[in-house]
């Protein structure tokens, strides 16, 4: 692999979750393939199980890590070609990327989406630039439209704890939510589940309140309901996620009633397993009896991020010229 960006970069899904799986029974293995080699991880954004689990992974094989906050810690840096920088602007990406790129072999990189303008963030400006000027392959850790890392670490929850004969039935419902949030994991969580359906791992259902529709690239084969209660009806797995709304891009709407998972939704359900990528708001998003009760996989699916992670960085370590 020479990057990891989207679920397209990855040749082989099911190749690279059970790579994943393989690592968390034998995770030391690889130390000699990351021996004097430096992973810069450069945030714009909070994190706590990205960072800590990517670093980690890095940590596993053998490499040394350097993180830096560059929101808070960085100079403001300009994206924009062609423009006089006499105003907040310090650094161009031009030179801030390319830099980063002659201490570090690989870049891990996250800038969520500004939920102003829609065509800026799906065009992945930032994103595009930063893989164009530093010259060394970049791991997503989260875009503006998108969050491959967490959606591989879903996939080996999957895998790893399905144990039926069939395929699981696997939900990704909406969830409610006080702040406009990003379609990042969602749409990468449903690209995945695309994916892994069209190769006979799952059946995917999506669903959501009217108006919150996920732009269409990224739900190619799902089955898409407004009925919370049919699309619950036996799922085996369901992944609990707020979103902001696509179509009135940016803004936060009413949301209607019934959307907070409770143990009473999952009744029709076959036992389902309940997942969410955290940071989760109790008894908004997500009600506590849920999380703290026998349904919940959050704390195990969180755990997998580390295998993902690892998986990941060992595929490209290998590419490396
Ligand atoms: C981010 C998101 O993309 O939804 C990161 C998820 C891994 N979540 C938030 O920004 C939560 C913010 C909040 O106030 O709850």
């Amino acid at each position: 692999m020479k990057q990891f960006t989207s679920v397209a970069d990855v040749a082989d899904i099911k190749q690279l979750v059970d790579a994943a799986l393989a690592l968390k029974n034998n995770p030391y293995a690889d130390q000699q393939l990351g021996k004097n080699k430096t992973l810069g991880l450069i945030f714009l954004n909070p994190s706590l199980r990205t960072r800590l689990s990517t670093q980690k992974a890095a940590i596993n094989l053998g490499m040394s890590v350097i993180v830096m906050n560059m929101d808070k810690e960085g100079w403001a840096l300009e994206t924009q070609d062609g423009i006089v920088m006499n105003g907040t602007t310090v650094e161009h990406i031009r030179e801030a990327a390319a830099v980063m790129g002659q201490y570090c072999d690989i870049l891990g990189l996250r800038s969520f989406p500004k939920l102003i303008n829609r065509e800026e963030d799906y065009n992945e400006d930032f994103f595009n630039k930063f893989i164009a000027y530093c010259g060394v392959p970049v791991v997503s850790l989260e875009s503006a439209t998108r969050h491959p890392l967490q959606s591989l670490a879903d996939l080996v929850t999957i895998k790893e704890t399905w144990k039926g004969a069939a395929k699981p039935k696997v939900v990704l419902t909406w969830a409610p939510h006080v702040k406009a949030l990003p379609q990042a994991v969602p749409n990468s969580f449903s690209e995945w589940m695309c994916k892994a359906q069209q190769e006979g791992m799952v059946d995917f259902t999506i669903a959501h309140p009217a108006g919150f529709e996920l732009m269409e690239d990224f739900t190619p084969g799902a089955t898409i309901t407004h009925n919370l209660e049919e699309a619950l009806n036996g799922a085996d797995y369901v992944y609990v996620k707020n979103w902001s709304s696509y179509e009135e891009y940016g803004k936060v709407l009413p949301f209607p009633e019934g959307w907070m998972l409770t143990n009473d939704h999952l009744k029709n359900t076959n036992n389902a397993k309940v997942m969410h990528c955290l940071p989760v708001r109790r008894n908004l998003e997500l009600s506590a009896e849920v999380l703290d009760g026998p349904h919940s996989l959050v704390i195990h699916e969180a755990g997998n991020r580390l295998w993902a992670a690892q998986a990941v960085l060992k595929d490209l370590l290998q590419d490396l010229t």
